[in-house]
């Protein structure tokens, strides 16, 4: 692949975030960090780099895709994807290719790196495939298209070869310096956070609520900003793909890097200063806290002082996604003082084989005291829940239905997945054992006639749990399109009960006695009836979209 000619302007890379459709301004609630992060590095080494983000871009997205296109000269165009997202990802791409044949066109991200075969197969023709961190590869992309060289054998990237095999050239994780490099060169200043504020804000009709506090509770959820410090999480749970991310790309087990606390409050203040509206910052490392942290407590200290002396708002709130196993009284009591006000745990299920059958067996004896704790300190944990594993029976999902309930009730808000979803990348998409359980789907690719069979759920082998976890979610989204057309938007908290609903339903229909979850729905007064009516506060908590990650 020979470039041929140095170019006398400046490189021009267009970089396209993730998109999906049918989601809309309930899924996606921010800017696409991880081409945002590319753009930043690309800027910094002499490249002029654009984002397109297709899910802040106004209703018709492939009329601005072909504006942005158009506007320009493109020397490379980079595509993100995800699994989710694949098809409206290659969609885009297949576009890119039509409107502008002479640019180089790349996939990354966490689809491409575990299946670029797939990628070379459905996309247009791409010239290379980015595997892992796409930083080093960009910028040596930028170097040789400088210098008229090869791109072949960058490090970071796969390519066809003449023989139609897909050949990869493995990279290392970026090093600690090389990951706080990478993140301090995230241009906050031109990711428009203030854009999809707006758009939440009138999604959830924030000026319409009647109490000031309900509006200032509903402000301190949407304008939020995130900041991810970790490069990946070493837990090794078996349904989760982000674990193995960077190992597939380095061909080995990554080394974890990530910020310090002097460099996480930086980040912070950098924040601050370029979206002064901010009111919580989400941090969306894989594991926020690990078991032996010595990060947090010293973080939680300097966040504390720099609001005393002004440095950071005093109102300013955080978020993170965490284990459970890493917390104790000190550091949740150290993160209710410096403003944590929701933490989100994978809890996955309260049966001990099934969390064993998950990898994340240590968690099991954590799950009630650590919860209680959270909750007697003021914080709100977020508990992310997947109803059925392959091998759990009926009295484990009897289990998760009546723990569930009880943890709502003590004010817990849940995130309810029914069965385990067979992510590339994860062990337990690759498990022999497993494939007579997963169920496949067609998907196409829209404005082509390409389409592939992906696995889509890992089904319980228990015929009885399988039954069960399958009517569940039919009762659950018959309830869901009910609802929806009564209101707006659906709150989690809603969501959740509409589940455990189902849940109980089917379960009694079964001959098992879940508690009923009717005493949650019933209103506490006639003023709550009314609210009950409107979005609010942690009974609408936008991260239901998405669970707050699969720890
Ligand atoms: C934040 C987040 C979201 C946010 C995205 C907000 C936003 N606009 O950024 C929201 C809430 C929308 C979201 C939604 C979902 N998400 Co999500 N999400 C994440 C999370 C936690 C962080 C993503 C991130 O910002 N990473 C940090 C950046 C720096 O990394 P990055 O994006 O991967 O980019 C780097 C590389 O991939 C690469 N790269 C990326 N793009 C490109 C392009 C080119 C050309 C090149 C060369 C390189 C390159 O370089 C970047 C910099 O190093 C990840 C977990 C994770 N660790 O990544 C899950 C994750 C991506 N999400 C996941 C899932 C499953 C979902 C949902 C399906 C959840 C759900 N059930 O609803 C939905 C998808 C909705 C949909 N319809 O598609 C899975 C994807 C699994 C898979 N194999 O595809 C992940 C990996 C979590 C997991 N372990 O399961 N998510
Ligand atoms: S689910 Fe969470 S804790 Fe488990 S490996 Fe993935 S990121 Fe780590």
């Amino acid at each position: 692949m020979d470039i041929g000619k140095t170019k006398e302007r400046p490189l021009s890379f267009l970089l396209v975030g993730p998109w999906d459709p049918h989601c809309g301004e309930y899924t996606f609630l921010a800017p696409p960090l991880g081409v945002w992060r590319l753009a930043g590095m690309l800027q910094s080494g002499g490249v002029e780099a654009e984002v397109f983000d297709p899910n802040c871009c106004g209703a018709n997205v492939e009329e601005a895709f072909e504006l942005t296109l158009r506007s320009r000269p493109w020397d490379v165009i980079g595509i993100s994807t995800t699994g989710m997202t694949l098809r409206y990802d290659l969609a885009l791409s297949h576009q890119a290719r039509r409107a502008v044949p002479g640019a180089i066109l790349i996939a990354g991200g966490m689809e491409a790196t575990f299946k670029p075969e797939r990628i070379f197969e459905l996309g247009p023709p791409f010239d290379l495939v980015g595997l892992g961190e796409g930083e080093k590869a960009l910028l040596e992309i930028a170097r040789r298209l400088r210098q008229g060289g090869d791109l072949a054998g960058i490090p970071g990237t796969a390519l066809r070869t003449g023989t139609g095999e897909v050949a990869r050239f493995q990279q290392a994780a970026m090093t600690r310096e090389e990951l706080s490099e990478a993140i301090a060169a995230t241009p906050y200043e031109q990711m428009p956070y203030e854009r999809y504020w707006e758009r939440l804000e009138q999604a959830y009709g924030v000026g319409a609520l009647p109490f000031k506090a309900e509006r200032e509770a509903r402000l301190a959820e949407v304008r939020s900003v995130r900041l991810i410090t970790l490069n990946y999480c070493p837990m090794g749970c078996s349904f989760c793909s982000s674990t193995n991310f960077l190992h597939e790309a380095q061909g080995g087990i990554a080394r974890v890097a990530r910020l310090s606390a002097a460099e996480c409050l930086e980040m912070l203040q950098r924040v601050v200063a370029t979206h002064p509206k901010v009111r919580t910052v989400f941090f969306q490392d894989d594991i926020f806290v690990f078991t032996k942290d010595q990060r947090l407590l010293p973080l939680c200290t300097q966040i504390v002082a720099a609001k005393e002396r002004g440095e950071l708002p005093r109102e300013l709130q955080f978020i993170s996604t965490n284990r459970i196993d890493a917390m104790n009284a000190q550091r949740l009591t150290a993160m209710r003082r410096a403003g944590f006000r929701v933490l989100g745990f994978g809890i996955e299920n309260f049966s001990a084989s099934v969390l064993k059958e998950f990898n994340k067996r240590q968690i099991h004896r954590h799950i009630d005291p650590m919860l209680s704790l959270a909750l007697r300190l003021g914080i709100t944990p977020f508990l992310d829940l997947i109803l059925t594993s392959p091998r759990s029976t009926l009295l484990d999902l009897t289990q998760n239905v009546s723990q569930a309930m009880h943890w709502i009730a003590a004010g817990c808000e849940v995130g309810i997945y029914p069965y385990v979803i067979p992510f590339s990348g994860a062990s337990i998409a690759r498990d022999p054992e497993l494939q007579a359980h997963t169920i496949h789907e067609t998907r196409t690719i829209p404005g082509t006639a390409l389409s592939w069979r992906q696995a889509t759920k890992i089904l319980p082998a228990d015929p009885q749990t399988r039954d069960a976890i399958l009517e569940i979610e039919a009762r659950f989204e018959a309830a869901q399109r009910r609802v929806a057309g009564q209101i707006p938007h659906i709150p989690s908290r809603t969501r959740a009960i509409l589940w455990l609903e189902a849940a109980h339903e089917v379960l009694t229909d079964a001959g098992e006695t879940p508690p009923s979850p009717t005493q949650l729905l019933a209103p506490a007064s006639p003023r709550e009836a009314t609210r009950a009516q409107v979005p609010r506060h942690r009974r609408d908590d936008r991260r239901d979209r998405h669970r707050l990650r699969e720890h």
